[in-house]
């Protein structure tokens, strides 16, 4: 027997009931929903382009005839009345969220509720239970994203309209002065026709003034709406950056001067001293007061080879912290990316490897791991003991190496988001422990 299930249940629960959904033992987890980046997608680009192409015509149109300009009045009407419209409905989409987000926390809130006590409940009974939780969580997420993307629309919409509302009263007032221009040219032509020899040339005057000013006023209003599209462009130029996030697919191992057979994803082999794993992802440690821990890279003899190791220095407490439990210490190595948001597919992986020894060799820890579901709870499904999968009482100081069968977790293998080496109360006789232990060549085998 490898895996005690109703211990490994019970400790899941435990460690919900203790998290809660505020905390994050994956704190820094660089976490964030990738969705937040198609808030601006192709129909904001077709958007942008529409706006700029009316802009050509708003611009150019508006110079020559009084007919022409009727006409970019209309338009400027109908993008007024248009934007309203769509301000109406962000603010209907909006009361529709917030009350689609008040029942998902109801729901979530039920689901956890539900899964405090699963001492009566089958072990299937139980993963259900935990599935249907995570399933809330995610919606209560998905959720919020939506509003604030639709939240943001709005004020961008908001901000459309006022501009286009400017832009409407000073072709109004434009439109009525050249109208009252126009009656009075015709006043004027009128008069004319009497006294048309002395006039003459005084006309002519006024007229290559009053020309020239309107050649200064066209050549001037062209170079503005040359301004506005260039930036409208630009605007559009940037989109594309944002959705290509979106779709660049999940990583690879890079090459490694050491060889690895391709039966094995390489996540860590700490041969590399900074913060980021074999996959270039962030990895570091997490700690919650009165627990701490600390980690290092040395050079150790492992399997024949001199190889680059983690140590991580723990101290475990049993009492204070939140909720009296002596908070919570470990390490953890992301595994989807930060930036795009992309997942690990580990679909195809029958185990996660590592090699291990103990300081003392009283040490011990467990091993966790979080998908999508977990990810979006800040938490982990956790392994037994590491002694457990070893077969052995205690950890030793003699390398070992360490296979836990993925089965042993109930996961969603093809969005992995992270792995954990966690000190848990369990590990210890008395609750809490402290030392240090020495980990290399943390991998995903076939
Ligand atoms: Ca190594």
């Amino acid at each position: 027997m490898t895996m005690n299930q109703r211990g490994g249940i019970g400790k899941i629960m435990e460690s919900l009931k203790h998290s809660k959904f505020e905390t994050s033992r994956v704190s820094d987890n660089g976490g964030g929903s990738a969705s937040g980046y198609c808030g601006f997608g192709i129909r904001g680009i077709s958007r942008t382009l529409a706006i700029a192409l009316s802009l050509v015509f708003v611009g150019f149109n508006a110079i020559d005839s009084v007919a022409a300009e009727k006409q970019t009045l209309a338009e400027i009407e109908s993008t007024v009345a248009a934007r309203k419209t769509s301000i109406a409905e962000l603010n209907s989409k909006i009361e529709r969220l917030k009350k689609e987000y008040s029942e998902a926390l109801e729901q979530r809130k039920a689901a956890f509720l539900a899964s405090v006590d699963t001492s009566q409940l089958s072990e299937d009974e139980a993963k259900a239970m935990i599935s249907a939780l995570g399933d809330a969580s995610l919606r209560v997420n998905s959720i919020k994203t939506q509003l604030n993307d639709t939240e943001s629309n709005l004020t961008l919409m908001n901000k459309k309209l006022v501009k286009s509302e400017k832009r409407l009263s000073r072709a109004q007032a434009k439109s009525a002065k050249k109208a009252a221009r126009e009656k009075k040219v015709g006043r004027i032509s009128k008069k004319k026709v009497k006294t048309v020899a002395e006039k003459k040339p005084a006309a002519s005057k006024k007229s290559k003034k009053r020309q020239m000013k309107k050649e200064k006023k066209e050549k001037k209003k062209k170079k503005k709406v040359a301004k506005k599209v260039a930036k409208k462009v630009a605007v559009k130029a940037e989109q594309p950056k944002e959705v290509k996030k979106m779709s660049v697919a999940a990583p690879t191992a890079p090459a490694k001067s050491v060889t690895y057979t391709d039966q094995v994803l390489v996540i860590d082999n700490f041969d590399n001293t900074d913060t980021k794993n074999s996959l270039g992802y962030k990895a570091n440690i997490f700690e919650r007061a009165p627990s701490s821990a600390v980690v290092g890279f040395v050079n150790e003899i492992v399997g024949g080879n001199q190889s680059g190791v983690l140590k991580i220095t723990f101290d475990k407490n049993n009492e204070g912290g939140p909720y009296g439990k002596g908070g919570w210490c470990g390490y953890y190595s992301l595994l989807k990316d930060p930036d795009t948001g992309a997942y690990l597919d580990a679909t195809g992986y029958k185990n996660i490897t590592f090699w291990v020894r103990g300081d003392t060799g009283e040490e011990n820890f467990v091993v966790g791991l979080a998908d999508k579901h977990w990810d979006a709870l800040g938490d982990s499904v956790k392994s037994n003991k590491v002694t457990d999968y070893l077969g052995i009482s205690q950890l030793g100081t003699e390398w070992r190496k360490v296979r836990i069968p993925l089965n042993d977790f109930s996961l969603n293998f093809r969005h992995l988001a992270s792995v954990a080496f966690s000190f848990e109360s369990f590990c210890f006789p008395s609750g809490g422990g402290r030392g240090a232990v020495y980990i290399d060549d943390v991998l995903l085998e076939k």
